[in-house]
């Protein structure tokens, strides 16, 4: 008898109009090659990468509209048309009256951090994520970890891990005073956490509680959509709104944002610093000639904000987001079958595989995740990232290694660029090296550079 049918299945809302090449190297060419980049994926050639999960960031497909922008570029050095049009998506989608584009997210949470932080200034957080904290704490501020302990911890369920914990903020704010609090930043999705989002609920009781004591919050609204899509799917009384006014809702509570726009937005490069508030909006304006070029253009051409614009217009849209974390959650779900563990509950822009468990007999001294993306490397030639000690950096007093509890392997997928097949092909490496992970040995680290080490840190083999 023929087998019923019990579900129906969900396909990407687009099809394929160009492709690029990649290549399959052997073993023995993978082997030399993470000798010669010092067992630290980014240090790798991208020409000797299979599939490439090192990141979401930069590395998405643009849409024909997007290229068909490029070509709209209005590449006039002051006033040009597409950053009006930019500016005018900035209004619409995150409902913030002021824009100053930025050539990346780092430059904005440069110059944020510029503006609104003293010396001796703490700035309270949902997880730090890497570049976010260096510039804070390069401004002169310490970051303090607030985020629910449930954060932490890989194997729990608890659908909103970006959670702020209110006990925690309140302690802190008890201890230093509310001077004291540069701003409050939030990030949804929690990268370091693994793709966590937090609940409109919680978002709503730390503003309320922050406005209370007049201190701002400050929204990292890199990948702000998926964490939009989660209260959809997740938050009782958001089932039938749409992502557009979830995103609305969310950036209404915040006096600013910043965004890498070579996430949500789907382009190669482009950042947004924006703000509701008219004092930091003229002092980021002053701020940008300094570094990024004319407030008009901030470090991009006419047609990158052209092309962001676009994106903005299909970032919202449910069914781009519904496949893309249907992608990686498709990636969890075979992962599971072999019993290879991540970060639960599935996230909304990589897998994160839990090297600690993993990699059970490794010290963390000897950077587990650092070791495991490197053996599914030369397995397959499937590049993912390290997200544990190495990520975590040195603590600026002590100068010891910060030994965080995620010691993780982040295999990330870029927007609207791997099938399904790519998908098998990963989880089968991941499978391989799993069921051979007793073998495995450590990594010493031979090079470290003074900031955001895991850029270019190189490991030698113990
Ligand atoms: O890479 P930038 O400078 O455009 O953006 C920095 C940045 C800020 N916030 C968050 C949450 C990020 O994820 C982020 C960059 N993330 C990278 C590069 C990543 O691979 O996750």
């Amino acid at each position: 008898m023929a087998k019923k049918l019990t579900k129906r299945s969900w396909a990407e809302p687009f099809k394929i109009k160009m492709v690029e090449p990649i290549k399959m190297t052997t073993r023995e060419q993978r082997v030399k090659a993470a000798k010669e980049a010092g067992y630290n994926t980014f240090l790798l050639k991208s020409e000797d990468v299979y599939i490439d999960l090192l990141t979401d960031s930069g590395t998405n497909a643009m849409s024909d509209r997007q290229w068909a922008g490029m070509m709209l570029g209005d590449e006039a050095y002051a006033g040009s048309r597409n950053f009006y049009y930019l500016w005018d998506n900035v209004k619409k989608y995150y409902g913030m009256p002021y824009l100053v584009p930025t050539h990346q997210g780092r430059a904005a949470e440069h110059m944020i951090s510029k503006i609104l932080i003293k010396q001796g200034d703490y700035v309270p957080g949902n997880m730090y994520f890497t570049t976010t904290r260096l510039h804070q704490e390069l401004a002169g501020a310490t970051f303090i970890d607030v985020i629910i302990d449930e954060a932490h911890n890989p194997i729990s369920e608890h659908p909103f891990k970006g959670n702020i914990d209110l006990k925690k903020l309140d302690k802190l704010i008890n201890e230093v005073g509310a001077k004291k609090i540069a701003y409050v930043c939030m990030a949804g999705p929690v990268n370091m956490a693994g793709g966590q989002p937090f609940s409109m609920a919680n978002l709503k009781e730390v503003y309320e509680y922050c406005k209370s004591h007049k201190i701002k919050l400050w929204f990292d609204a890199t990948r702000a959509t998926e964490n939009a899509y989660f209260i959809k799917e997740r938050e009782k009384g958001y089932a039938d709104k749409s992502i557009e006014q979830i995103l609305k809702e969310i950036c209404s509570y915040f006096e600013g944002l910043w965004v890498s726009a070579k996430k949500d937005l789907m382009v190669n490069i482009g950042g947004i610093l924006a703000t509701r508030n008219k004092k930091v909006y003229e002092e980021a304006r002053n701020m940008v000639v300094i570094y990024e070029g004319l407030h008009t253009y901030g470090g991009l051409a006419g047609r990158d904000m052209e092309a962001m614009a676009i994106g903005m217009e299909e970032m919202v849209q449910y069914d781009n987001i519904k496949a893309r974390i249907g992608q990686v959650e498709y990636c969890g779900r075979q992962l599971e079958k072999y019993g290879v563990p991540f970060v639960r509950p599935i996230g909304g822009h990589a897998i994160f595989l839990d090297a600690k468990r993993i990699l059970a007999h490794l010290p963390q001294s000897q950077f587990p995740a650092q070791t495991l993306a490197a053996e599914i490397y030369v397995d397959s030639g499937v590049r993912g990232m390290e997200r544990g000690v190495v990520s975590s950096g040195r603590d600026p007093v002590t100068g010891d290694h910060r030994y965080p509890k995620l010691e993780l392997v982040r295999l990330t997928f870029p927007r609207r660029v791997y099938t399904q097949a790519h998908i098998d092909v990963t989880v089968e490496s991941v499978a391989e090296v799993f069921e051979n992970r007793k073998k495995i040995k450590g990594l010493e680290m031979v090079y470290e550079p003074k900031y955001l080490r895991f850029f270019q840190a190189r490991f030698a083999k113990i």
